[in-house]
């Protein structure tokens, strides 16, 4: 195992710290995790709960239904949290709670976010945490416009997001750089062996071996296929001179095909 420097240090505020195996066991992360590149700790403020049953949570004020996390052992957890820390030397970290009224999550907030050396999550369960503990968050983060169950999911998915773009996490072959959203156009089309699937060829041009023609074409499908799934995307992008030329090619043949 190579030696290495942790460049992102993660602590959870959760009540189902068991989930996170799901990112610190499989995969791309999974490996970044093994490798030290990333590190992690779970605090359940269950644990920091001051009564015999370990409450931590209760009825809202002023009645409706649902029940919410009690800011004594939230606020504990978070504390304890920034504490190990600040301990490891950390002094940027943020503490961000995920929950649906937050900021949406996008490639340029990831990119904002990998800023920090030290991240405090905290994922709520229930209809959410008690208003007073905001005062020990920085910032609230949502990952879409509808409502999970728990905050561990959109936790998990923000440091997937964080983590995939660390130097050292993706090898060339998995290469961050040509990702979909990198540079604000959707990832184009890839094919594999077989040459021919089902009489489906694979673009004569990808066969061809000259780079800069495959350079180009992807350039094109990508726009392509922004153009049409996306179009959004490309209406904020700013475009380079070959974009705009591809893009005035697109629209000239998909004229032509529509006639
Ligand atoms: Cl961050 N949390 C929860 N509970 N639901 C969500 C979300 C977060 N983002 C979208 N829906």
């Amino acid at each position: 195992m190579r030696a290495s420097k942790v460049l992102l240090t993660f602590d959870i505020v959760t009540l189902m710290p068991e989930m996170f195996s799901a990112i610190s066991d499989y995969g791309v992360t999974g490996r970044a995790f093994k490798e030290n590149i990333v590190n992690l700790n779970l605090w359940n403020p269950r644990e920091f709960s001051m009564d015999l049953h370990k409450t931590v949570d209760d009825r809202t004020y002023g009645g409706g239904p649902g029940m919410l996390m009690m800011a004594n052992p939230l606020v504990e957890a978070i504390e304890a949290a920034k504490v190990r820390q600040s301990n490891l030397g950390i002094k940027s970290s943020k503490v961000i709670h995920m929950t649906p009224r937050g900021k949406l999550l996008s490639h340029n907030e990831v990119k904002r976010l990998l800023s920090c050396k030290g991240i405090v999550i905290i994922s709520s369960r229930y209809e959410g945490i008690d208003e007073r503990v905001n005062d020990w968050i920085d910032e609230e983060i949502s990952i879409g416009d509808y409502v999970l169950s728990g905050g561990e999911l959109a936790a998990m998915t923000m440091m997937d997001c964080l983590i995939r773009q660390l130097p050292g996490v993706l090898n060339d072959d998995e290469s961050a750089t040509q990702d979909s959203f990198v540079d604000g156009l959707l990832d184009h089309s890839h094919f594999t062996r077989p040459e021919v699937f089902k009489d489906m060829k694979v673009p004569e041009v990808l066969l061809s071996g000259n780079h800069e023609k495959i350079r180009l074409w992807r350039l094109k499908e990508s726009l392509k296929l922004t153009l049409k799934k996306r179009p959004d995307l490309l209406a904020q992008k700013l475009l380079t001179k070959e974009e705009t030329r591809l893009l005035k090619e697109i629209q000239i043949e998909q004229e032509q095909g529509s006639i």
